[in-house]
Formats: C-alpha cells, structure tokens, sequence
C-alpha cells in the first residue's frame, strides 16, 4: 500500500485511476484473506472435508442483507463440521476471553469453542455479505449490537448453542471478577449456553472466578445467585475465586496437574 501512497500524489486523472485500482486491489485483498485465514487454520484439523465446510459457510451470508441473517442460516454449517462432546474438558467463558486462551493454549486442559474447527477458523474475524452480490466483505459490516440478526452475531450464538448441547460430565467456567455482573443475562453464556446444560449430561457446573488486583466481584455476588437458581435441577454448582496470576502460573507449568490448578 506504501506505492499506492505515493503514486496518489500525482494529480488529476492519474490520482483518480490509481485512487480505484488502489481501492480495488485493497478490496480483493481484503477478501481473499479472510478465505485464506479460513482455509489455513482448516487445514490444521485433518478430519474435516474444508471446501465443503467453507461452502456451507458461504451459504449462510452470501447475497443477503448483512442485517438479515437468523442463527438458523448457520444449520447447514454447524452440520457440515459437528461438535464433538469431550466429557469432563470442556470450557465455557464469559468476558475472560484472553485469560482463558492464554491458558487454554499453553495446557492441554481444557477445550474451549475456539479450539474446534469452527470455533477456530472464525474467531477473530468479521464478514459478511450483501443483497445482489457474491462477495464477502470484512469491513462496513454491522456490529455485534447494531441489529438483532447481523451475520457475526448469529453465527457465534449457533456455534455456542452446539457446543453447549454436546457439554457432558464436569463443565468448567471462567466468569470475569473484574465487572459488576459476571454473569450477565445479556451475554451468549447466559443465554444460549447455559439453558442447554442438561442434567441428563452435565454433572456440575464448575466456575472459576477470575480475580485480579482490584476485583470488584467474587463468588458471593448476586449475578452468581441467579446462575446458580437457572441451572437445570440435578447439576450441581460450585464456584471458586483464583486469581489471574495462579491461573498464569498454571499455564506455565506443566508439572502442575489440570486438577490442582485451582
Ligand atoms: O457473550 P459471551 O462472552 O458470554 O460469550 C462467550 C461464550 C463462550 O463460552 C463461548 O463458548 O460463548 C462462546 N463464544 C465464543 O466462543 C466466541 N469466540 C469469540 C461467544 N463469543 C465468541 N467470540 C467473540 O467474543 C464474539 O465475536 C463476541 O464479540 C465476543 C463475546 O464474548 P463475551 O461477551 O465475552
């Protein structure tokens, strides 16, 4: 892009052509990455077919109004690349993305959403379509608040939905110590994730509340009352405060057993 900058400084007609070839090119290489992001973190999993999982990807979005897009669209998808259930492993979170991956990635402790197929060729990411056209933008998208049924929204809603329906044995969490409603109504984990813990397959519900320097809330807060009073009767429910730097430390230690890190 640092040529496109320069060549802009010229003037008149020549501006305004390298100006559209400049935006052009900007935008194929836009959309060519998220294609080759997908692709890429894809082929890291061996068992799954990718061109296929990518065209049920595409089918969800493309050619529709960015706004206009129900969690339903991403059916297709979620079972083209199912959720395999992993039994006493699974982790679930709330506005603790980073502190979670930061351990998830040096442990082989636990399997977050992000680490199956679907869950990993997406985050990060922002794409959508538009009415009459077969691209895929990744920018002028809508935001995560800005309609109801926007293309990013519903796609981590139904991703979570499936994740969340094949939870089993011991479900862990890490809620955030940080804010002032660590479980808030409004997020994916209350309302998508945890309504589909069923007793029948989850035997507890573990949270690990992360607690940093200037904590605020713990797990006597009141958020935690409803989490507990929401769970499906014959989960169990326990909660314990562990601070970011004990989960830090357990990240970087290996000689540290996955259960006796909190
Ligand atoms: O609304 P949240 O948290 O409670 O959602 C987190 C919850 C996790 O347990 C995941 O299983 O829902 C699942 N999930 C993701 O895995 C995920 N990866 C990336 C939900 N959202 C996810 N994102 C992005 O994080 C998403 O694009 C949105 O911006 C946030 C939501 O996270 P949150 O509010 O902290």
């Amino acid at each position: 892009m640092g040529l496109c900058k320069k060549l802009l400084i010229g003037d008149g007609i020549t501006a305004l052509i390298t100006l559209i070839l400049c935006l052009s090119l900007g935008l194929t290489v836009v959309s060519r990455n998220i294609t080759s992001t997908f692709f890429s973190r894809c082929e890291k999993f061996n068992e799954y077919d990718c061109k296929k999982v990518w065209d049920a990807f595409q089918q969800a979005y493309v050619n529709k109004d960015p706004c206009k897009v129900p969690v339903e669209a991403y059916d297709p998808l979620i079972a083209a690349a199912p959720f395999k259930p992993q039994c006493n492993r699974m982790m679930f979170w709330s506005k603790t993305k980073d502190v979670v991956h930061g351990f998830t990635e040096k442990r082989d402790c636990f399997v977050t959403l992000e680490d199956t197929l679907l869950g990993s060729v997406l985050d990060g990411l922002t794409w959508c379509g538009k009415e009459g056209s077969k691209d895929t933008n990744t920018t002028g998208c809508p935001g995560w608040s800005d309609c109801e049924n926007n293309t990013v929204r519903s796609f981590w809603i139904r991703a979570s939905a499936a994740f969340a329906d094949v939870a089993c044995g011991n479900v862990t969490a890490m809620l955030n110590g940080s804010i002032n409603t660590p479980f808030n109504p409004t997020s994916i984990f209350a309302s998508v994730e945890v309504p589909r813990f069923i007793a029948s397959r989850v035997k507890n519900l573990n949270v690990v509340m992360v607690i940093q320097k200037n904590n605020i809330s713990n797990c006597t807060d009141p958020s935690l009352k409803n989490l507990r009073q929401s769970i499906d009767t014959g989960i169990t429910f326990s909660c314990k405060d562990v601070s970011e730097s004990r989960i830090q430390e357990c990240g970087s230690k290996p000689e540290i057993a996955c259960g006796a890190c909190w």
